[in-house]
């Protein structure tokens, strides 16, 4: 596969793992898994032909390790992200002291008055470092780094997961643990 190629398909394999599985003709278990099986062959019959290799080539290589495979390698899932219903079955976790997140100036008002909220998908995405946040916001317009004070909202009742590739999932920021920087 060509590096466009990767992409190309990786696209695909997220809309089909996160939102819209009937693209590749599968369904998800409550858990969001599906037999690699299935996947290849709903992926052809989609006129997305691909091979058991260039699918362990995508897992493996893409950037933000957005793919698993189950321990026995035959089944598949995203690792977050979802917008179709799904219990990923994640266990809370404590935090760091700070979490940061990554948007756009225009929602800032919005922001302030309603803290973060999951809009379509099943949590707030919050990351680690600032690494990758002004890329995620500069997808929704002029980006803007907010800070997150994510052992006090812990300490006060919010629960943190952390899936499977580093992304911190909880339901709701109040605003009063955001800085705006
Ligand atoms: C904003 C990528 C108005 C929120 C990334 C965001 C991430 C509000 C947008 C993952 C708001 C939702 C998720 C409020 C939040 N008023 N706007 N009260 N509260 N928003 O795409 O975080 O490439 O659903 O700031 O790496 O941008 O898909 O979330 O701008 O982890 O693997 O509403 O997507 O990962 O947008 O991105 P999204 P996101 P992948």
């Amino acid at each position: 596969m060509t590096p466009s190629q990767t992409t190309a398909t990786s696209k695909f394999l997220s809309l089909v793992l996160r939102h819209q599985p009937h693209s590749a003709y599968v369904t998800l278990d409550p858990a969001g898994w599906v037999d690699v099986s299935a996947l290849l062959a709903g992926c052809a019959r989609a006129g997305k032909r691909l091979s058991r290799e260039d699918l362990d080539h995508i897992v493996t290589t893409n950037a933000k390790k957005r793919f698993e495979f189950s321990e026995d390698g035959a089944r598949i899932r995203a690792c977050q992200g979802h917008s179709v219903e799904v219990d990923l079955d994640y266990t809370p976790q404590a935090p760091p002291a700070i979490l940061y997140h990554g948007t756009a100036t225009r929602f800032l008002d919005s922001i302030r008055a309603q803290g973060l909220l999951k809009m379509q998908r099943h949590h707030v995405h919050l990351a680690e470092d600032t690494k990758m946040t002004m890329d995620v916001g500069a997808r929704h317009g002029k980006p803007v780094l907010l800070t997150i004070l994510a052992a006090e909202m812990q300490a006060a009742g919010h629960i943190f997961f952390r899936s499977t590739n580093g992304v911190w999932l909880v339901e709701h920021v109040p605003v009063t643990f955001l800085r705006f920087s």
